[in-house]
């Protein structure tokens, strides 16, 4: 398992952060997720082989917010 951190635009309330938090912990090859509103990031524990940035990225912007990084 690797970890990464991404910046997360658009989150404006706590069930903003669960939306986010969801999107990336549905992905196949996410172990663990914690996003902090307040700086507007979420670390990601991933297997590498499953899942990329882009699969990330993707996630969080079906669910209506963007990934910067
Ligand atoms: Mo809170 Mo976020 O009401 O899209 S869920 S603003």
């Amino acid at each position: 398992m690797e970890k990464m951190t991404v910046k997360v635009n658009g989150m404006t309330c706590e069930h903003c952060k669960m939306h986010v938090e969801n999107a990336i912990k549905s992905l196949n090859g996410v172990s663990d997720v914690k996003v902090s509103l307040e700086e507007g990031k979420a670390d990601i524990t991933y297997d590498p082989a499953k899942v990329t940035l882009d699969d990330i990225k993707a996630a969080v912007d079906d669910a209506g917010y963007e990934v910067v990084a």
